[in-house]
């Protein structure tokens, strides 16, 4: 999609042409929010460039100097509304345990009530938009249909970036497609007279998840997965409930292509939990010669059984929502390359030049900026001048590293897995699961240290299993049961993936990094694809195979640093396990039997 400013107006379909279903919702949602009108969006470059000057004009959005930038927008979000809210975030199911411990629940009817009771008149002075999307690509057995109702402009723009917004997709919900109820409001009415702010939100905020009814409710923020519901809120918390009804994973994986030298090619499922550079990875320039990555989702990957019962693997999304900072030539390069214009910017900081700046794109912060709050920069202030969690949005199209296969119906066949985290210390560089069932249980043990992507103290561990843990819409336990299924039901149609755990960020006594990360992890790829290939032998260890060397070549690390890197310290492990298993006893009788034994299976053998 190009963005341009122009002062069109968004052309209406005729009436006839909506599914009764969904014009119902909006009737009875327009009737409860008293907006001025409804808008029916279809994804059209008329629409961006109506809802881009309706932006300009209220100041949400700040044009950026065309020609540093072009056709690209800088937002900036209320000081309050900067980032995920979990302890906001509401699975309501009937049973509180079909929410589990890890998730927030709360009784449908009284979150209903409740919500009601807030959305009542609350998009009055505002425009509804109604926006159709397809997650996935549109007819694909592996992709799914949605509808937001937004009174946000900038969501609406948002979503046209992110995901495929399209009218067909109400032709498809006619002809009798189910589809997911996404209700978003800023929280924020106008009354007469009323000046609007640039960043209308609320400080009450509900994101809620009715998963029985495939229905989201989101109020009071306007921020990332709070308010951009097929993210987060559709394609992981309640794709998860369809999936495990329907025998497929939806997971916060990125998904990338991988070439060797000899030309062969090979698809790489990864979670890492927020903030672990899933972007960063998803668009690796490698550093070893011969070697290529290519892009196919960098947040969420839809597993499933294809026809031929190999895992196959979608990216539901069309865009990227992306960290800024950290970003930079050095770190990617690509996307570097891929944010040259079209792109929205959240929260970053503004040049004199009028473009954008974050920490960590140039080692200075240039003179004259203008922090993500809108104040002239104070460089002595030790104050980011752009918010940590600031964003960029932009279409997957734009990505110079896309692989042809991002938008093939069937998916592509996934090769391996990956598991990681933000571990300082205890988790090696690389190691391979024992099987499908081992893997399981490196997925459920995953811990990371907190990161800027939701509220919450930084650097703390947390466990995360499978990247999941504020994604999850349904028990935790049920889910690794889930997992453990989908082992046997790729069992009886083939082999399934391999499974492997990477940790890029273990750290010296001085506290640096070891490994440099970034275009030389594709050292660790290399060793990932040997092992797939037969190539190499590996060494057992407590926690699975471990690499007996991994190609340094052309890069200053010492021995000592690798053996730092891969190494098993028995006692750090043990008290690992000891903490993974206080998390794992959290979900009482819910926890499959099968992940306690290999709890104790990996007790076992670090004894040996
Ligand atoms: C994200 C996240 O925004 O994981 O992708 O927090
Ligand atoms: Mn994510």
């Amino acid at each position: 999609m190009t963005l341009t400013h122009s002062e069109t107006t968004i052309p209406q379909k005729t009436t006839e042409a909506r599914p009764v279903d969904v014009a119902e919702w909006v009737n009875e949602m327009a009737a409860l929010t008293s907006p001025d009108r409804v808008v029916w969006c279809e994804g059209s470059t008329s629409e961006a460039d109506e809802l881009i000057s309706t932006m300009l004009a209220s100041g949400t959005l700040t044009q950026l100097n065309p020609e540093l930038r072009p056709k690209s927008y800088l937002a900036r979000s209320a000081p309050s509304d900067v980032a995920r809210v979990e302890s906001r975030t509401f699975i309501c199911s009937l049973d509180p345990d079909d929410a589990g411990p890890t998730n927030n629940w709360q009784d449908p009817s009284e979150m209903r009530t409740t919500l009601r009771g807030l959305a009542k008149d609350s998009m009055r002075g505002r425009t509804l938009y109604v926006v159709p999307f397809a997650m996935g690509p549109l007819g694909s057995p592996l992709s799914k249909l949605g509808v937001q109702i937004t009174d946000s402009p900038y969501v609406a723009l948002s979503l046209q970036m992110m995901v495929r917004v399209s009218g067909d997709v109400l032709s498809m919900i006619r002809s009798g497609a189910s589809w997911v109820k996404c209700f978003h409001s800023v929280g924020a009415p106008l009354n007469d007279g009323d000046v609007d702010v640039a960043w209308p939100c609320n400080e009450t905020k509900y994101i809620s998840h009715f998963p029985e009814n495939l229905e989201i409710w989101s109020y009071g923020s306007a921020y990332g997965g709070n308010a951009l519901l097929p993210k987060k809120a559709f394609a992981l918390r309640i794709a998860s409930v369809i999936a495990r009804k329907e025998g497929w994973l939806a997971e916060h994986m990125l998904l990338v292509k991988v070439t060797s030298p000899e030309g062969k090619s090979y698809t790489l499922a990864a979670a890492f939990p927020s903030a672990c550079g899933k972007t960063n990875f998803a668009m690796m320039r490698p550093s070893l010669p011969g070697w290529r990555v290519e892009t196919l989702g960098d947040d969420i990957a839809w597993l499933r059984p294809g026809r031929d019962g190999k895992l196959r693997a979608i990216n539901p999304e069309a865009g990227f929502f992306g960290v800024a900072p950290g970003t930079s030539q050095a770190t990617n390069p690509s996307a570097m390359e891929m944010l040259w214009g079209n792109t929205i910017f959240t929260n970053t900081a503004l040049t004199s030049e009028g473009d954008v700046w974050w920490e960590g794109m140039t080692k200075e912060a240039p003179e004259g900026l203008t922090t993500w709050q809108g104040e002239p920069h104070d460089k002595t202030s030790g104050q980011p001048a752009a918010h940590p969690n600031a964003r960029f949005a932009v279409g997957l199209s734009q990505c110079p590293t896309l692989a042809d296969e991002w938008d093939d119906p069937e998916g592509v066949v996934v090769d391996a897995i990956i598991f990681g985290g933000r571990r300082s210390t205890t988790v090696p560089l690389v190691s391979e699961a024992l099987n499908w069932n081992h893997g399981v249980f490196l997925g459920a043990t995953i811990a990371s240290e907190r990161t800027a992507a939701a509220e919450g103290t930084l650097g703390e561990v947390r466990r995360d299993p499978f990247a999941m843990l504020p994604f999850l819409g349904y028990n935790m336990g049920d889910y690794f049961a889930h997992w453990l299924e989908m082992g046997d039901t790729l069992r009886v149609t083939g082999r399934p993936p391999r499974i492997f755990q990477v940790n890029w960020f273990r750290r010296d006594a001085n506290g640096e990094f070891i490994w440099p990360g970034f275009g030389d992890n594709s050292r660790v790829i290399e060793w990932i694809v040997d092992r797939l290939e037969g190539r190499v032998a590996a060494r057992p260890t407590a926690i699975g195979w471990t690499p007996q060397t991994i190609n340094l070549e052309g890069l200053q690390l010492g021995e000592d640093a690798l053996q730092a890197l891969l190494e098993i310290d028995p006692a750090a492990i043990a008290r690992d396990l000891d903490d993974a298993e206080e998390f794992l006893g959290t979900l009482g009788s819910r926890l499959p039997a099968e992940i306690g034994r290999q709890l104790n299976q990996t007790r076992e053998r670090l004894c040996r």
